[in-house]
């Protein structure tokens, strides 16, 4: 694999069990939602919709490659243009899981090795603008990389599926076909591109990544533009806790943003779930681009809630590769009238709903728990932490003693391929349903990454930290602190910091 390709994988490779939940605030994204836009197809357009049967293993949270070779039968039997892409997840009976079950972290399309679509958590659908589409040969690459992620603990079969809208060479239109490439405008794009942002950081609870990020390194969230062409279409992608991205075009000294994708969000944990649309671009805006230029993006995260480990942010750009129109954004009367209105590309979805945060009897009141052992380790085991766990009755269940100023380390045992888990301090009591929404980071700011080892063989990065361990730091007050894994929100434990 090109080292082009490889790093357009990597860039993809992130988990994001921000499962985030709390009232709305004055911080929230933008609130009322835009339309919902009505894709535009040529006349000819084929809706081609593909499903791959996939076994899942318990608690997996892996990132994977399938290739879609000519023979798999999952892909157009002819030349044309893709105009479209939407993706889906779904278990044997046709229904859609809940996305705090299982979750479609992403589906992301490589033809003959670059990014064609990508689709995140939030299933924003690809569609280029009438008269645009990717091209595709018959003999072309087709890769796709998916990752999918079991909250539970259970096995599933799962159905991916993706719909590709396909203008055949044979329809009429095809002919005036002009041909885009995806630009994947990335604020992190290196070996794991995601990023952490604590709760409180930032200027007035809001934290704009690299802008407000020390050690980023500025220049790392620029893509160069080799070509004279025409931007056609963009959608932001983000996680739990995302206001919005923003796409920069830069020209000699001359910087204009040319598009912010909000983040809409549905039910009562405004701008703290995965219940999103993103605001994508309308068909009328393009941007002529030339040569030389340089998009960028920016992303900005309200940090008044909680925390949000694994973040991205990420501004996929539809170019064509030849100029085809637009405004001149350096030009006050081009700037002017660039269209930056949002559409939708899909309504509030109901896989989207449960938040959880619901009482329930499985969890107990640590701060209730008398003094467990004191211990310098804790084992995560068969999905439970080992001492402290809030599911497990008596001895085993009260919270293990750490002495003030000493560390309590955690070893994940469970097989360190395949099943990642973290310790995430939440809020005490932490002792709700899991959901969208419940529980959130807002506990002590720690974090322990996800404990767990890249697979063997695998190329492309996995959201393992690479260690299967991590001590708390030797600076915790006195008290005691809930925790939960992120990747397996179902997992509670706490332990106690004393004099
Ligand atoms: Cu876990």
């Amino acid at each position: 694999m090109p080292s082009s390709q490889r790093k357009l994988i990597l860039v993809l490779a992130a988990t994001a069990a921000l499962i985030g939940g709390a009232l709305p605030s004055a911080a929230s994204a933008a609130s009322t939602p835009p339309k919902v836009g009505v894709p535009d197809y040529p006349a000819g357009t084929k809706k081609l919709t593909y499903k791959v049967p996939l076994n899942i293993e318990p608690g997996q949270n892996l990132n994977l490659l399938k290739s879609i070779g000519k023979n798999t039968k999952m892909r157009p039997n002819e030349s044309g243009w893709i105009v479209g892409f939407v993706p889906n997840l779904k278990r044997a009976d046709g229904t859609t899981p809940p996305v705090d079950q299982i979750h479609l972290h992403h589906l992301v399309m490589l033809l003959n090795g670059s990014v064609l679509t990508a689709a995140g958590e939030e299933k924003t659908k690809w569609i280029t603008p009438n008269g645009f589409g990717y091209r595709f040969n018959d003999g072309d690459s087709l890769i796709l990389n998916h990752m999918i992620h079991n909250l539970t603990a259970n096995p599933e079969k799962v159905i991916y599926e993706y719909t590709l809208y396909f203008l055949p060479d044979t329809a009429p239109a095809a002919e005036s076909i002009i041909q885009v490439r995806t630009d994947f405008v990335d604020v992190n794009p290196g070996t794991y591109p995601v990023f952490d942002v604590h709760q409180g950081a930032g200027v007035n609870g809001r934290y704009t990544y690299p802008k407000d990020s020390p050690a980023s390194l500025m220049n790392r969230n620029r893509v160069p533009i080799y070509r004279d062409g025409t931007l056609v279409g963009t959608a932001g992608h983000l996680h739990p806790g995302g206001l919005y991205t923003d796409l920069y075009l830069t020209r000699d000294d001359q910087t204009r943003r040319i598009f912010r994708s909000n983040a809409y969000y549905y039910g009562r944990a405004k701008g703290a779930s995965w219940n999103i649309s993103m605001g994508a671009t309308n068909p009328d805006w393009k941007v002529a681009v030339k040569a030389g230029d340089v998009l960028s993006v920016q992303v900005t995260y309200d940090t008044t809630k909680a925390s949000w480990y694994e973040s991205m942010g990420i501004s996929p750009v539809q170019r064509s590769v030849r100029p085809a129109g637009g405004v001149d954004p350096f030009t006050t009367e081009g700037f002017a009238a660039l269209d930056q209105s949002e559409v939708l590309t899909h309504p509030e979805l109901p896989e989207n709903r449960d938040n959880g945060g619901r009482k329930t009897n499985v969890y107990a009141d640590a701060r209730k728990l008398a003094d467990g052992p004191t211990l310098s380790e804790v084992r995560i085991k068969d999905f439970i932490y080992q001492q402290g766990d809030l599911t497990m009755p008596g001895r085993k269940g009260r919270p293990p003693v750490v002495k003030q100023g000493q560390s309590l380390r955690f070893v994940n045992q469970d097989p360190p391929t395949k099943i990642y888990h973290t310790v995430t301090p939440c809020k005490a009591p932490c002792d709700r349903t899991s959901g969208i929404s419940f529980p959130l980071a807002d506990g002590e700011r720690i974090d322990s990454g996800e404990l767990g080892l890249p697979f063997s063989g695998g190329f492309i990065d996995q959201a393992a930290a690479g260690r299967t361990s991590w001590s708390t730091p030797k600076t915790l007050n006195p008290g005691t602190y809930t925790y939960f894994c992120r990747v397996h929100p179902f997992m509670r434990a706490a332990f106690r910091v004393k004099r």
